[in-house]
């Protein structure tokens, strides 16, 4: 296990320094964030992003994310440019070090939740997804944002993509999928680069829009579209456990089995009864409903090698800052990494 670490970038609070202390850190997991989404990032920012990381004694192997323009997801005919570019930005990062790369393919939103900063009974705060919160969520009108939406859209545009979506059907978002890694997968072979999609999160269809990378018969879809070792995922501990009815045990020994899991974000939730959501919590996993120590192992067993990263924390010791993506709650999640995986290789 590569142990890494997300960073945003020069203007993230969390420094590099900050982030070489952690023990046994070994990459950075970080992006080009001067551009568009869909334009070809400049060798200078890539170039750049690799000599601060490695001058502070931390390599330069993932990135997280290349994301994925919305034409190419809605299928439209300027998608054989974007496609383009994206191959254009495996092949610089590719040059430059980097062995993983992160995407997802969720339409519009990425990553959501109904509050980011839920009081836990510990002071801590955290990020929550509750339903009933849910239908009061607005994402076109309202103020809620998150670290992971695109901000660069007008309102006006905003609304027009939603409304594109809303008459596709799932079928249509499997067939442009499947048309995009059929022209990136051979790319990432030839540049040697591992592409791993993130699951949807959380793993279920928001705001009326469609949702695919969501359980075990889906991933299954999704490495037979191009059945190549370079066509892999992201296990995202939480993503995927945020729904009961994924066993993430049994997700990571088999893609691990599969040598298809390439990055693993770990995190804890817990559901909460009557399907009222889930709420992040501590990663330890007494905190949450996830087994993380089983997890680990499921993992460890089956040969994972790859890159490892604590996903989002909560708010702890008076830190503010990008919500899921302060230091201190991330470094716990990181040492308790670090002992699962001592523990685990030490008993064998
Ligand atoms: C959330 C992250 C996601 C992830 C993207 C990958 O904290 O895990 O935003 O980076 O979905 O493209």
């Amino acid at each position: 296990m590569k142990l890494s670490f997300r960073w945003y970038g020069e203007d993230d609070k969390v420094t590099l320094e900050n982030i070489r202390q952690i023990p046994n850190i070994y990459s950075v997991v970080t992006a080009v964030y001067d551009v568009p989404v869909g334009q070809v990032w400049s060798r200078e920012s890539i170039a750049r992003l690799k000599k601060l990381t490695e001058s502070n004694g931390l390599a330069f192997e993932v990135i997280e994310s290349i994301p994925v323009h919305e034409d190419i997801k809605l299928g439209k005919p300027t998608r054989d440019k974007y496609i383009e570019n994206y191959c254009e930005n495996i092949r610089r990062v590719a040059e430059a070090g980097v062995r993983c790369i992160c995407y997802n393919f969720m339409p519009v939103f990425d990553w959501t939740r109904t509050q980011l900063d839920h009081k836990l009974p510990d002071g801590s705060t955290t990020l929550v997804y509750y339903r009933e919160q849910v239908k009061k969520v607005d994402p076109v009108e309202g103020d809620l944002t998150l670290p992971g939406w695109d901000a660069s859209y007008t309102r006006d545009e905003l609304r027009n993509v939603v409304a594109e979506y809303k008459q596709m059907t799932e079928e249509e978002l499997w067939a442009n999928l499947k048309y995009f890694l059929e022209r990136i997968i051979p790319v990432a072979a030839e540049c040697n680069v591992n592409m791993a999609i993130h699951e949807d999160d959380p793993c279920w269809s928001i705001f009326g829009l469609p949702r695919i990378i969501t359980d075990e018969k889906n991933l299954d879809r999704f490495l037979s579209l191009v059945d190549d070792s370079h066509n892999g995922i992201t296990l995202c501990t939480g993503s995927l456990g945020c729904s009961c009815k994924n066993d993430v045990v049994h997700m990571a020994e088999k893609y691990a089995k599969m040598g298809r899991i390439h990055f693993v974000h770990m995190r804890n939730v817990k559901i909460l009864d009557n399907n009222r959501g889930f709420e992040e919590r501590a990663h330890y996993s007494p905190c949450g409903s996830l087994d993380m120590y089983a997890i680990a192992k499921a993992l460890y067993d089956n040969g994972f090698e790859g890159y490892i990263r604590p996903d989002h924390g909560r708010m702890i010791w008076g830190e503010t800052g990008r919500s899921g993506y302060g230091l201190y709650d991330r470094a716990l999640g990181a040492a308790y990494i670090n002992g699962l995986w001592e523990a685990i290789s030490k008993s064998k």
